[in-house]
């Protein structure tokens, strides 16, 4: 049970001991400690991994104490947990964001110049874990940062990759995928917790049997795996509240056969434990769109099953009536990843724990929630009914049986209207049958949300409309956001000063007072110190990547960044297209190079691996670059920089530096963005389409900071309604049609025409996210940031003004709307 009687009853474990690390002294003393008796080595000797760890360990000791009393708590109080389900946390670096929250900054700075040790070198040791695709798995890492800070109880589920999102290189401009080994060094920030393993069943078949006179199914599995939970600290910004992240690990059950083993065959006697440690091996490198894979499947039941039943073994009190689960749990599902924890939640409740069917659905529909995070409808994951019930045959039958007392109820609402029944069914019969994933959330969801206010009401009224109207106020919206001690205070410490200076303390946790920045932008040493603020952040960019990626960053340049993954939506190319316009202007001699204002365009994107025109996409960037920074005819006025590998340590320095900030989906693609909330925190100007969150970016900074162009969502689809023609657009812009040459020309390729084709014919013929149409206004749109720039101090009021006016875009602001809409877990303790 979850009230252990030593811990109730032993008063060491009521009086949580204060961390050892508290001043200078402590801190170095558990150190040195640390690095003797948990590594093994002395100061002498260590290097500076060994340092590394012993100083993340001593910061962890200190975080501990704390830590042990608020799981302690969740049990013993037995208030309301978000269980947060994603498959991704892209987490980033964790020693600072640590070091932030405990407080203890400048004790441990002081404590490792006395011990004649670099603090940046340590930092650098730190592998991020890159266990996230992008947004929604940066978004899950925001969001239990914000809970923790808001000491809301929650614990993070989700997969221990031993591989997260492959590490990008470039080779001959090409994308290369490397594996991301991550743990190769270990981690100092993880806790492993064997005796806590769930064994996790697939396969096998159902059968019924009299169970004392009621007949009852039960599943009869054919292999299993063990779920290992790793539990690592998710502290709260000086609030002394750690929650728990725990991401489960795949082990074989019995790691390998002996028998097998002694014959001689060794590989065939760890087949089965390849086989099963292969479900926690690596991240699917995919973002928006579905993979359909076996082993993708696995690993989603494996979590979800793994942590429903840690939840119900560990958190829930025995005593504590299942028919009011929904008191003590709200299970998040972060899209459609983990719904198959809604049949999993239905077989617990039905078969092992024995109730009726209606009491258990009730019991269900309470406890889940829904975040849909795409508009792509090939984003939305289906799973083959074949898949489905041969992996999980007990999980479809419940399914089906959801499905069919479902659409009972919309036939007694809407008759027999066949069309809508088939276009409402959870089983989908085109191309196979299938299970759709978005469908069965929203049927057994509370509540099922977009995360911008546009994106919300295009699920309701374009993709799921249907449902909306049979389950009247289940829709709702909660706009994304992020968290600013990691994408405020410690990427960008210089701006968090001045802002602190302005506004005192206290914003970092209520990030709407940076509205009184407002009354500042008016204020010319205000605006010189912000300046100043920028200038410093691109001395540290220049730094970073030079060091990393061997590039100059010119003085006095513009940094126009765009940097997100590489995908047909999000329009790199037209970014491409721009640059390639006024790189061409000035070859051609149209245009006097010194006129042209200096700018660096900066790329960062990964491709997965799979996408062939993403790739190409990259290809062409980097072809683009090598031309563009070359042809001294440009004078030095237009350069193009592609940093390998993008990641959230990366982002952390890029944003800060940047002044102007891509955010130009096509309108009605984009579900919210969250780099767009980023950059514009940070004091970058946003250019950007009417779409996800850049709407309400533009609503709170006013038209005047922000440059707006290109169709909004209504006339992308009128466009397609009177049918999309790219090749007129292109015959009828002579600028399009000489960038467009250029580049057909092989101008970027040494002469041959063939390497960029593909991507020229697609657009000209195809061009599915209307990049020619929305070319002109783009255009148009760069000249006015050019005349903005050009007025120094017109530009930097916006900027603060960018600033001051986006507190709304703070995680904080989310988890509260979550907690008022969605999940009614208040503040505990
Ligand atoms: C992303 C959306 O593309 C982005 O617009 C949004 O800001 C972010 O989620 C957080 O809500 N979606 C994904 O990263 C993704 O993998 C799976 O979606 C369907």
């Amino acid at each position: 049970g979850p009230n252990g009687a030593l811990e109730a009853t032993h008063p060491l474990a009521l009086a949580p001991v204060t961390g050892p690390a508290s001043n200078v002294d402590g801190f170095v003393r558990q150190f040195l400690r640390n690095l003797n008796y948990e590594r093994g080595v002395p100061l002498s000797a260590s290097s500076p991994n060994d340092q590394y760890f012993a100083f993340a360990m001593t910061v962890r000791d200190y975080l501990m104490a704390r830590w042990l009393e608020d799981l302690r708590r969740q049990r013993v109080t037995q208030s309301k947990s978000v269980c947060y389900l994603s498959a991704e946390y892209l987490l980033g670096r964790q020693l600072d964001n640590n070091l932030l929250a405990s407080g203890l900054t400048d004790i441990a700075t002081e404590a490792m110049a006395q011990c004649g040790i670099d603090i940046e070198e340590l930092r650098a040791q730190e592998v991020e874990p890159g266990l996230g695709n992008g947004g929604l798995g940066r978004l899950a890492a925001c969001f239990i940062d914000s809970l923790a800070t808001m000491s809301v109880p929650n614990i993070g589920y989700g997969i221990r990759y031993e591989y997260g999102i492959f590490r990008q290189t470039f080779v001959d401009g090409q994308q290369v995928e490397q594996p991301d080994a991550w743990l190769e060094l270990g981690s100092p920030w993880e806790f492993p917790h064997p005796e806590f393993a769930q064994t996790i069943s697939f396969g096998g078949h159902t059968e019924t049997y009299d169970d004392e006179g009621v007949t009852r199914s039960r599943w009869v599995p054919s292999w299993n795996v063990r779920a290992v939970p790793y539990n690592y600290m998710v502290p709260g910004y000086l609030n002394g509240r750690v929650n728990t992240l725990r991401l489960w690990s795949a082990q074989a059950t019995n790691s390998f056969d002996l028998r097998v083993f002694n014959s001689g065959d060794y590989e065939e006697a760890v087949r089965a434990q390849t086989y099963a440690e292969n479900i926690s091996k690596v991240l699917y490198p995919e973002d928006s769109t579905p993979q359909g894979k076996e082993l993708r499947l696995q690993q989603q039941y494996f979590f979800v099953a793994a942590s429903i039943h840690d939840f119900l073994d560990h958190m829930v009190a025995d005593d504590f009536g299942l028919e009011n689960l929904a008191d003590r749990v709200i299970f998040q599902l972060n899209d459609t990843h983990p719904v198959i924890a809604v049949p999993e939640l239905m077989r617990v409740l039905v078969d092992e724990k024995k109730l009726e069917w209606d009491a258990a659905w009730a019991i269900t529909q309470k406890c889940f929630a829904y975040t849909c995070h795409t508009l792509l409808p090939e984003a939305l994951e289906v799973w083959s009914v074949e898949l489905l019930g041969r992996l999980l045959p007990r999980h479809l039958e419940i399914i089906y049986r959801i499905n069919e007392e479902f659409l009972l109820e919309v036939r007694e609402r809407f008759g027999d209207d066949e069309i809508r029944l088939r276009d409402m069914s959870i089983i989908g019969e085109f191309p196979e049958r299938s299970v759709r994933m978005a469908y069965l959330a929203t049927v057994a969801g509370a509540k099922v949300n977009g995360v911008a206010e546009l994106h919300s009401q295009l699920l309701r009224d374009k993709v799921l409309p249907d449902f909306n109207e049979f389950f009247p106020g289940k829709f709702t919206n909660v706009t994304n956001g992020i968290t600013p001690r990691r994408f405020i205070r410690l990427a960008n410490p210089e701006l968090s000063e001045l802002i602190t200076s302005a506004l005192g303390t206290g914003w970092l946790t209520d990030l709407e007072r940076l509205r009184g920045l407002e009354s500042y932008a008016e204020d010319p040493d205000f605006r010189a110190a912000f300046r100043e603020v920028k200038a410093a952040n691109k001395r540290v960019l220049s730094d970073v990547l030079r060091a990393r990626d061997g590039f100059e960053v010119s003085d006095g340049h513009m940094l126009d960044v765009m940097v997100k993954r590489l995908h047909e939506y999000k329009r790199q190319m037209l970014k491409l297209l721009h640059i390639v316009t006024v790189y061409e202007g000035i070859v051609s001699g149209r245009v006097d190079a010194a006129s042209v204002q200096p700018r660096t365009f900066i790329f960062g994107a990964k491709a997965a691996p799979g996408y062939a025109m993403a790739k190409r996409i990259i290809h062409l960037i980097n072809a683009v670059g090598s031309v563009v920074n070359a042809d001294e005819r440009v004078q030095g006025r237009l350069k193009v920089l592609f940093p390998q590998n993008y990641n959230v340590t990366l982002a952390e320095r890029l944003i800060p530096a940047a002044d102007l900030s891509e955010q130009i989906s096509l309108a009605g693609k984009e579900a919210s963005g969250t780099g767009n909330m980023k950059f514009a925190l940070n004091g970058a100007l946003t250019i950007g389409t009417d779409d996800g969150a850049n709407v309400e970016i533009r609503q709170l900074v006013g038209d005047d900071n922000f440059f707006l162009f290109g169709m909004a969502e209504p006339e992308v689809e009128a466009l397609w309604a009177r049918g999309y023609k790219p090749a007129e657009f292109y015959q009828h812009d002579e600028s399009l049609r000489r960038a467009m040459d250029l580049i057909a020309s092989g101008a970027f390729s040494g002469g041959d025409r063939s390497v960029f084709e593909p991507v020229v014919s697609n657009l000209l013929y195809d061009d599915r996210f209307m990049v020619l149409a929305d070319y002109a206004s783009y255009i148009e749109a760069q000249a006015k940031v050019d005349a903005a720039h050009a007025d120094e101090d017109a530009w930097t009021r916006s900027a603060i003004l960018n600033v001051a006016r986006c507190g709304f875009f703070s995680s904080d602001r989310s988890m509260r709307d979550y907690i008022d809409r969605i999940w009614h877990t208040p503040p505990a303790f």
